[in-house]
């Protein structure tokens, strides 16, 4: 299992952490969070989301889980990945050259949490997913390639970085839950602090 699946554990050091948190928190002025829903029952995912890059995934009752070019409340293109982040990308994503596409913003606080899943929502799995977390430390579950399949759980912490290539693309995984109050990183900078994880993806084939 998971010959694909790296962890780096303090990628970002803190004033990196830091910087990169006061950032979102600029970029989520302009693409303010928002609630997606479960494809036909509609009910409200636990996790606050929004996106940078040319497309942003969404979902919602009616059209199910979807990549889209603007914010579903504003209207408005979604704002640029931050530079910080495309170079995370270059730096992880191997030999895997093409820019990411999307990066979506998760937040998580109280009692949010993200079911196991698959992401499949996009048309060129030969790429990596980069992931980043800021802020409270979460607890993830990595499984294998069928929802029975056995699964490993890790401590995401702040400026740890998380890649999945290969084998591992199409892993369940998800988070069972957020320590509340294990880091400060966010006071001051997001009212109610949280987990921020920052997942970069290739969306289209290139
Ligand atoms: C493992 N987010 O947004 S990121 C998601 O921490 C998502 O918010 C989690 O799963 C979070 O879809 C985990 C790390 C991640 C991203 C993609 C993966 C782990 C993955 C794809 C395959 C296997
Ligand atoms: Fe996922």
């Amino acid at each position: 299992m998971s010959s694909g699946f790296r962890l780096f554990p303090g990628y970002l050091d803190p004033a990196a952490q830091q910087a990169l948190a006061a950032e979102i928190a600029a970029l989520l002025r302009e693409a303010p969070l928002y609630q997606a829903r479960m494809p036909k029952t509609g009910k409200p995912l636990s996790v606050l989301m929004s996106n940078a890059g040319p497309l942003g995934w969404y979902s919602d009752a009616q059209g199910g889980y979807r990549y889209v070019t603007s914010h579903p409340e504003t209207g408005r293109p979604w704002p640029a990945i931050p530079a910080s982040l495309r170079q995370a990308w270059g730096d992880l994503a191997g030999d895997y050259r093409a820019e990411p596409e999307c990066c979506l913003i998760n937040l998580y606080r109280g009692q949010a949490r993200m079911g196991l899943h698959q992401d499949r929502d996009e048309a060129d799995f030969t790429a990596p997913v980069v992931s980043l977390s800021l802020g409270d430390t979460g607890l993830f579950r990595l499984g294998g390639a069928t929802r029975q399949a056995a699964t490993r759980s890790f401590r995401l912490a702040s400026g740890d970085a998380m890649v999945l290539a290969g084998a591992d693309r199409l892993a369940f995984h998800g988070i069972d839950r957020i320590q509340p109050g294990s880091s400060r990183l966010l006071d001051g900078i997001f009212e109610g602090g949280g987990r921020l994880n920052l997942t970069l993806r290739r969306v289209t084939k290139p």
